[in-house]
């Protein structure tokens, strides 16, 4: 098995590869320190990695991935019972951290090593970040991805090493993506989009990449003027930019300069495409991935930037449209809508320990079902026109289970019955909602009591940003929640 990053040994040593806020690494220090801390956990089972915004993760991960040890990204804001989950599911050997991070007691006794960028130094050769990979070949688990569906807790997406040299080598291919490429973003380093593309993608290629920390409209005006050429974001992140854009005009120009803004994780919407390009001149491209497939399509640097579409399969990719009873679409009229399906190099390989849900994702012959429904248009650009699932919620970018929610909130005293749905909204594509009938319906509990609640046991982000109160649910007459009555209750 060939180096995932070639450049750690092969760029030259002063390149900049990494910078959060002040702090920075070349790639001879990134290879110094990674092979470093890539020599102490060869041949450890699993490692999880605490995931924060800074450069000891994307250290922590590059010599996970030298060392051929599957690592698992903790999101640092989940709660309690996600944690415990994540952590009895993987049983990773061990933690890394940045140095003196707290840990919650949800992580138990696990051992922890602290990643030192500097520990190595200039002094270290890079040679330490050539590591033996002779065990290894292209299906080795590279990475463990938690994500949510409709019930249940979160599944983890066993991800290959192949599937992150091919994703990011048919981006490369559709962006014109090269080593002369700088990346600024501020997405989380515990998803696919801004772990892989946003931070492996880079050092794949041999370029660098600044991460913002946050996300603000400063930093990335101020980062584009410092000669970025490309930037990631979630549609929450393109449509405040195109809210600040008509007081900004720094921001329209600094966004005219970038070579390539690219977003995902959900749709965004025409109106905010719009906005921008009015504004900016730059049109947005959207690509189309999921944490099991990693990316399936793009609008190709070279092509038409058509709002509303996520443009066309990448290379290595098959995508087909399928009807309800299984059979393929063979129209590309923009009118006949079925579910996507993917085959290709780029997919995750199975749900660590739910061989159940693996063989549920797959047709017998290999392709996935993502879930999304989509027509095509006569030269093969992709619409998405909605999920199968009305219990998978998209907000922010995130994508939450209505199921794991109702299950949190049930676990409240206060709480009898829960249902959780998603709503539209302007900032965060849907907000989470839930309906609850209290215990006592003299005594509700307080709507921002819940919220804490699903926020202290799985993750801020989940929690539910309006509560509505009622005194019973719609059931139909079997039991079963009618979700769809609930929005006019
Ligand atoms: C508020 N906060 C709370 C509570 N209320 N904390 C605890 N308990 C509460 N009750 C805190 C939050 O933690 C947060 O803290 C702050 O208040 C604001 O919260 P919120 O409004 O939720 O966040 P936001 O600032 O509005 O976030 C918007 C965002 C974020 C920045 C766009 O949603 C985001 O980063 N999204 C990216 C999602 C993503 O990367 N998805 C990729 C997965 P603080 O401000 O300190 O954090 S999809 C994927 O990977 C596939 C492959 C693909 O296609 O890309
Ligand atoms: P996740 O499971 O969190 O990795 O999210 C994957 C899901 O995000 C996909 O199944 C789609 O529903 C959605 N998604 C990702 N990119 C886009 C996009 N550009 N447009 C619409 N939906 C998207």
């Amino acid at each position: 098995m060939t180096s995932l990053f070639p450049a750690l040994i092969g760029s030259p040593a002063e390149r900049p590869a990494l910078r959060f806020g002040k702090r920075s690494l070349t790639y001879a220090e990134l290879a110094a320190a990674a092979g470093a801390l890539a020599g102490r956990i060869q041949g450890t089972g699993r490692v999880a990695v605490w995931a924060t915004p800074t450069l000891e993760t994307a250290v922590g991960v590059v010599a996970a991935l030298l060392a051929g040890v599957p690592a698992v990204p903790l999101n640092p804001k989940s709660g309690d019972s996600e944690l415990g989950h994540i952590v009895n599911d993987s049983a990773p050997a061990l933690v890394l951290t940045a140095p003196g991070t707290q840990l919650p007691p949800a992580l138990g006794d696990l051992g922890r090593l602290e990643i030192a960028v500097r520990e190595a130094g200039r002094e270290a050769g890079r040679e330490s970040a050539q590591h033996s990979l002779t065990a290894l070949t292209a299906d080795s688990p590279a990475l463990v991805v938690y994500t949510s569906g409709t019930t249940g807790p979160p599944k983890g997406a066993v991800i290959p090493r192949r599937a992150i040299a091919a994703t990011l080598d048919a981006l490369a291919d559709a962006w014109q993506w090269t080593g002369d490429d700088v990346l600024v973003h501020a997405l989380p380093l515990f998803h696919v989009h801004g772990l892989i593309l946003g931070i492996l993608g880079p050092l794949r290629r041999g370029g660098s990449v600044r991460h913002l920390g946050r996300f603000g409209t400063e930093g990335v005006t101020q980062e584009l003027n410092a000669g970025a050429t490309m930037l990631f974001g979630v549609p929450t992140m393109y449509h405040r930019l195109a809210e600040a854009l008509p007081g900004d005009p720094a921001l329209a120009k600094a966004l005219g300069r970038a070579r390539l803004l690219v977003s995902g994780s959900a749709a965004l919407p025409v109106h905010d495409h719009e906005r921008i390009a009015v504004a900016t001149g730059r049109r947005v491209i959207e690509r189309y991935g999921m944490t099991e497939t990693l990316m399936n399509t793009s609008v190709r640097a070279d092509g038409e930037p058509r709002a509303g579409t996520v443009g066309v399969p990448l290379p290595g990719v098959e995508l087909r449209l399928v009807e309800e009873d299984g059979s393929a679409i063979a129209a590309y009229d923009g009118e006949s809508v079925g579910e996507i399906q993917v085959r290709g190099p780029n997919l995750f390989t199975e749900y660590l320990n739910r061989p159940d849900a693996t063989a549920a994702a797959f047709t017998g012959d290999g392709w996935f079902r993502t879930g999304d429904m989509a027509v095509r248009d006569a030269d093969g650009y992709v619409r998405i026109v909605g999920r199968k699932a009305t219990d998978l919620i998209k907000s922010g970018g995130y994508k939450i289970g209505a199921g794991e929610i109702e299950n949190a909130l049930l676990e409240h005293p206060a709480v009898r019955e829960a249902a959780v749905t998603g709503e539209p909204d302007d900032d965060l594509g849907e907000r989470v909602v839930a309906w609850i009938v209290p215990a006592d319906p003299e005594s509700p509990p307080g709507a921002g009591e819940l919220a804490d609640h699903v926020a202290g046991r799985l993750a801020p982000h989940k929690r539910p940003r309006v509560v509505h109160f009622l005194d019973a649910l719609p059931r139909n007459d079997m039991g079963k929640i009618m979700k769809r009555a609930l929005k006019h209750a």
